[in-house]
Order: C-alpha cells, then sequence, then structure tokens
C-alpha cells in the first residue's frame, strides 16, 4: 500500500461529480487500499477518490474511536437510500482537501446507504452519529460539493480567495 498525494483547493477536479464505477477489480480495491493508507496517515475519517486525484465513486472511511482496533470500510458506488428528516445532528467538520479549516453543518442523523463491497456485492449500511455524518461528507465529495459550500456566498469566495493565493505563493 502507498499513500497518495491529496489535492486541495482550489484544484478544480474538486468540483467534478465522479464517474461510477463499472468493474470491482484488483486495480480498484488496489486504489481503495491505497486511499485507506492516504486517510490514515493524513490522519482522517474518510476519503473519496475525488481527492487523490480520481473521480470515481469510491469511498473509505474508518470512524473507529478506539486506534489499536481499525474498522476500515470501502463503499463503491454509495448512494443515500433513505434519510431520517426528523433528527439531526451538528458536527465540526474538517476537510483534508481544505487544510486548517473546520466548519459546524447541521446534517439528518440518522441514513441508509446502498453500495456495493470489495466483493462487488450490494448492501445497505444504516449510519448514525459520526459514521452518518462522514457518510454524508463523502458522497457530497463524489457530487462535487465540498463544506464550504455550507457558508454564505460571500464567506465561501474570502476562503476561496485564501487558498487561491496560497495556491499562487506556493508555486512562485
Ligand atoms: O473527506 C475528507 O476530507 C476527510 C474528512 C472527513 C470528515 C471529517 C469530519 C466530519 C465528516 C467527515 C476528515 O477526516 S478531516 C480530519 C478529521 O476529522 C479527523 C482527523 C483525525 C482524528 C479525528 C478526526
Ligand atoms: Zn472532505
Amino acid at each position: 500500500m502507498s499513500a497518495l498525494p491529496i489535492i486541495t483547493l482550489p484544484d478544480p477536479l474538486l468540483r467534478k461529480v465522479s464517474k461510477p464505477v463499472e468493474t470491482v477489480d484488483a486495480e480498484l480495491l488496489k486504489l481503495a487500499d491505497d486511499m485507506l493508507e492516504t486517510m490514515y496517515d493524513a490522519p482522517g475519517i474518510g476519503l473519496a477518490a475525488v481527492q487523490v486525484g480520481v473521480p470515481k465513486r469510491l469511498i473509505v472511511l474508518d470512524v473507529s474511536e478506539d486506534d489499536d482496533t481499525p474498522r476500515p470500510m470501502t463503499l463503491i458506488n454509495p448512494e443515500v437510500l433513505k434519510i431520517d428528516g426528523e433528527r439531526t445532528r451538528m458536527h465540526e467538520e474538517g476537510c483534508l482537501s481544505i487544510p486548517d479549516f473546520r466548519l459546524e453543518i447541521e446534517r439528518p442523523a440518522s441514513i441508509v446507504v446502498g453500495y456495493l463491497d470489495r466483493e462487488g456485492k450490494p448492501q445497505e449500511l444504516p449510519a448514525e452519529g459520526l459514521l452518518a455524518t462522514a457518510l454524508q461528507h463523502e458522497i457530497d465529495h463524489l457530487n462535487g460539493k465540498l463544506i464550504i459550500d455550507f457558508l454564505s456566498r460571500l464567506k465561501r469566495d474570502i476562503v476561496v480567495r485564501k487558498f487561491k493565493k496560497m495556491a499562487r505563493e506556493a508555486s512562485a
């Protein structure tokens, strides 16, 4: 397994809608394993393939709180099948593609996600708490949506301008 570079704002690839995975093969599973290593290295609790420059509908997560018992998850072509519209949950979210930025976001507290597992079999995952939040964050990435989209236009533009300036300075 090898850790991959994570793309950051304002890379335009982060705004692309990722393509469905057609075939679950060894190459895709190697990408998932490299993404898990990248996520653990960062460290983070989730990662979408587009964040390592591959716009495919593939995400990895590990929301286990005990570092000694990792629970890596690989979800291929994940989609939200059900939302409990009644209950919401607040969480201060970070994003590995927007370093040093955090934002309190309210999302549905309870969802059911459909996906293909590493064997290409369809599965359903009921999720609550941090797992529900992280799944929604990662599925947003697959649709080109970022946590700054929960800000007003004005505040979002300020953040984007800051990251554009940092990118200019880094390449000068
Ligand atoms: O997709 C990403 O950018 C990764 C992101 C996922 C996420 C974080 C918080 C709420 C929802 C989704 C991260 O993992 S940011 C880093 C982070 O939250 C964290 C890092 C170390 C320990 C615990 C959390
Ligand atoms: Zn993110």
